[in-house]
């Protein structure tokens, strides 16, 4: 199986994405997608969240990345069946491979809450330096399972920063502070705001009273190391249930 055909049995096709969505991923670096999952499929993966979080306890979200202030779980395609829409989503793979060249695979599927009062992070981009327009390695997408709002902790980005050849840990003497160009990505539940991990990002402080939760499912070139390496993860009973497509994207 190729990366095309697998793609275009997950139901990708040319116009799956608009010309001015595309116009608009390229120009800004990220697109919002509206209505991606429904409020029932919201609040059934948002209850799975919360059980598994109290399951692992001590050692949620160490599969990939700890970090004070926020609620994370990793290796999410193997702890649930409801996940697996993360990397089959037509419009969101058609998105993301329109980022990186049609050359896609999952790099990991993680949740992360920024909890009240805390959440806040420095302006980033997902690799290490600049890259040539046109040549990026890697592209996240991001499914809002709370409406995000000025106040809980919306994730920032900078617009068209993916062309700014460079990054804020060389651009900026405080990659913390606020940046001119910043927007917060404001959207209900539901929506999934597909970004290119060049463009530069973080999350903001959770001022209101209740966890701000979301998904990051993640993706990189098929030469690149995977976040986690779901070769190693995959366990038999998701091989099982997953199609050959779902399993060429996992690189499993
Ligand atoms: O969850 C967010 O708002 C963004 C998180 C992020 O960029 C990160 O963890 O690297």
């Amino acid at each position: 199986m190729t990366t095309a055909e697998a793609l275009y049995a997950l139901g990708v096709r040319e116009d799956t994405l608009s010309p001015e969505e595309r116009d608009a991923l390229d120009r800004d670096g990220y697109l919002p997608l509206p209505g991606i999952l429904d409020q029932g499929q919201v609040a059934y993966l948002t209850q799975v969240l919360e059980e598994l979080l109290v399951a692992e306890g001590e050692a949620a979200g160490k599969e990939v990345h700890q970090e004070a202030g926020t609620a994370r779980l990793s290796d999410l395609v193997n702890k649930h069946p409801a996940f697996e829409v993360c990397f089959t989503h037509p419009r969101v793979l058609a998105a993301i491979a329109h980022v990186l060249g049609g050359d896609v695979k999952l790099s990991s599927l993680n949740s992360r809450a920024a909890l009240p009062g805390q959440g806040a992070q420095a302006l980033h981009a997902d690799w290490s330096g600049p890259v040539p327009e046109g040549a990026y390695q890697v592209c996240n997408s991001i499914w809002l399972l709370d409406p995000f709002t000025e106040e809980n902790g919306a994730t920032r980005v900078v617009h068209g920063s993916h062309r700014s050849g460079t990054v804020p840990s060389e651009a900026m003497p405080d990659p913390s502070a606020r940046h001119p160009k910043e927007v917060q990505l404001l959207a209900p539940a539901g929506t999934v705001v597909v970004f290119n991990s060049h463009t530069w990002h973080g999350g903001t402080r959770n001022n209101s009273g209740t966890p701000r939760r979301a998904l990051h499912s993640y993706f990189c070139r098929r030469g690149q190391p995977q976040q986690l390496d779901q070769h190693r993860y995959i366990r038999p009973e998701t091989r099982a249930r997953l199609s050959e497509a779902a399993r060429y994207l996992l690189d499993v």
